[in-house]
């Protein structure tokens, strides 16, 4: 903190520096590239600290206006998920925390770090700087403000006095970057922010975010040995690549001991579409035939409803929480549970294992897998073909056709209506799925926060109709015509909520909702023209109902967003056929 002092005297700014300045001037010191921010009157004192940045040179986070909390946390989401560095987010006290309450839930379940932070109502009626002086300051006070989003982050705090800031500041930063990673919340009441930096307030703290656990050696020969003496080994990964370094190890690992890989509702693609032991991702018939399985970094790794192992199959868990210790009930078997990252586990195992496995054994398997994976992939390209012609558009033709028009620098962001068998990807980073906490509304800013982490790539985002309204479609647009991220967002509109529908189907096939026209709830009638919207935001868009068409409108969309640096939306008009 003397050196932020030092820095601010420097840039000629000697009569005083709020805390609200020297809060600012932290977090870039401490590598918070954005603030993401959706104001009231708590802002006042930051708003003045930025004039004053702005004055003095003095290094801050860049303000990155959003319109909705539920926008501002998604693209923070999404910036962190990319780049793994931790974002700041700002919003108006107790109203503002309610709104960001989902997406913060989205973050949490996918262990992304983001330091979210709210103002609090002024605390005294006067006196003070800053003290009440609207008539919500008495209204918007609650008595535990921090409580309704305490369950979710994994530290909670509010700040007393500048002699704590560099403490409170570091704490939060650092926690949220352990692994497993994820939100904190910090309070900032508006008198605390407003006063004056007091003299001597402690030095920089030295804290570091604590390294992961090792794998215990005992535990991997363990698993080990149940792999070794398995003849039908299975892996279930989710989240492996959430580490970058994982998608390679998985990749090895599962070639050199020829053990398929399934990836049930992945978040970070951990496997490359095109491995030979890639089955896939429906667990259901795979599970059911396993000997033994080694679950990845997979919450829920199959749906014991569908399908579950057989009683003799042994399960190994592995993970930075393999147990999934914040999630209330999570019955998977688990022989053994390895805590530790995935690329550490994996090198583990494959040291135990070498030498150790029955080579005919794994020759064999090697061939059963590939033919395994050649009638499974000749369903997918069945399933697109039988599709291509459809009108309205089969989802399975809509994801193909955004596999051929996308690159391999391209990064695809997927509100869950995406089919990832039809679409392919190559390396890690290049597809991200939505939360497993499915909080709706999350695709569209997370897209944008990705182009913030990584502007010279494209980015598309995958969204249904009502994912795509649950965004807050007109605060989206804004923010990406104000920040400038030309992202190109797919709408697959089935007029519908067709998540909503399956399910009722599967509970009640034969009930009274699946043989009525009009059933409850699930329709969309009405729904605004999409491509207006972006349109109305100074973006480019099309609708899109011929099939045909779609390679070509997906082509002039992508030029869009790539030449001529403006977002586009393809408003795909498509029939059912959704994976959730
Ligand atoms: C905040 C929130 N509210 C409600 C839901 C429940 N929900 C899950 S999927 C879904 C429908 C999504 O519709 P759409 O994006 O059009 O995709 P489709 O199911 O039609 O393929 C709903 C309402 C949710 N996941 N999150
Ligand atoms: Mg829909």
């Amino acid at each position: 903190m003397e050196q932020l002092r030092e820095r601010f005297d420097r840039a000629g700014n000697r009569s005083g520096v709020s805390v609200a300045a020297a809060y600012l001037a932290l977090l870039a010191d401490r590598g918070v590239d954005y603030l993401f921010g959706n104001a009231g009157t708590d802002f006042a004192p930051l708003i003045e600290a930025y004039a004053q940045a702005g004055q003095t040179g003095m290094a801050v986070p860049r303000p990155m206006l959003a319109t909705h909390e539920n926008l501002a946390v998604s693209m923070a989401h999404g910036y962190g998920m990319v780049s793994r560095r931790v974002p700041a987010v700002m919003v108006h006290v107790s109203v503002g925390t309610a709104n960001m309450v989902c997406a913060a839930m989205n973050a949490a379940r996918e262990n992304v770090a983001i330091l979210l932070t709210a103002g609090r109502s002024p605390l005294t009626e006067t006196g003070l700087p800053g003290a009440r002086d609207g008539y919500i300051h008495w209204a918007q006070e609650m008595y535990d403000q921090a409580g309704m989003i305490r369950e979710i982050v994994k530290w909670d705090y509010e700040l007393r006095n500048g002699e704590q800031l560099a403490t409170v500041v570091d704490r939060a930063l650092t926690i949220a970057a352990s692994e497993p990673r994820g939100p904190v919340y910090l309070a900032l009441p508006r008198e605390v922010i407003a006063a004056a930096m007091p003299q001597g307030a402690p030095a920089a703290t030295r804290v570091a975010p604590a390294a992961p656990a090792a794998p215990d050696p005992a535990a991997v020969a363990t698993a080990a040995q149940i792999i070794a003496s398995a003849s039908r080994p299975l892996i279930v990964a989710a989240n492996a690549a959430r580490d970058p370094a994982a998608f390679a190890a998985l990749g090895d690992f599962a070639q050199r001991f020829a053990i398929p890989v399934v990836q049930h509702r992945p978040r970070y693609l951990s496997l490359a579409s095109s491995h030979p032991m890639n089955l896939g991702y429906d667990p259901a018939r795979l599970v059911r035939d396993a000997d033994a399985i080694l679950v990845i970094e997979s919450d829920v790794p199959w749906l014991p409803s569908r399908a579950a192992p057989e009683p003799g199959c042994k399960v190994i868990q592995c993970g930075l929480d393999p147990l999934f210790t914040r999630y209330p009930i999570r019955g998977f078997p688990c022989d053994v549970a390895i805590t530790g990252g995935a690329a550490a586990t994996l090198s583990g195992l494959a040291a135990c294992l070498d030498g150790h496995m029955d080579e005919r054994a794994v020759a064999d398997r090697r061939s059963r897998i590939a033919q395994e994976r050649a009638t499974l992939t000749a369903g997918w390209k069945a399933a697109v073909k039988a599709g291509a012609a459809k009108a309205p558009l089969d989802p399975a033709w809509v994801s193909d056709c955004i596999g051929r028009g996308k690159n391999e620098r391209t990064i695809v962001v997927n509100e869950y209506t995406l089919h990832l068998e039809h679409c392919a990807f190559e390396s890690p980073d290049r597809y991200f799925g939505s939360s497993s906490a499915s909080g709706l509304g999350w695709g569209p800013g997370a897209a944008l926060g990705a182009k913030l982490a990584r502007p010279d790539q494209p980015v598309i985002a995958v969204v249904g109709d009502g994912a795509y309204l649950f965004s807050n479609p007109a605060a989206v647009h804004h923010a990406a015509a104000l920040h400038e991220l030309p992202v190109l967002f797919v709408i697959m509109n089935n007029g519908m909520w067709g998540a909503v529908e399956r399910s009722t189907r599967a509970m009640y096939p034969e009930g009274g909702a699946m043989r009525s026209n009009e059933p409850a709830f699930i329709q969309l009638h009405k729904l605004p023209a999409f491509e207006r919207i972006c349109e109305a935001a100074g973006g480019y868009g099309e609708r899109v109902e011929d099939p045909a068409e779609l390679p070509a409108a997906i082509e002039r969309a992508l030029g869009v967003v790539n030449n001529e640096r403006r977002q586009a939306l393809l408003n795909v008009i498509c029939g059912p056929g959704g994976t959730a």
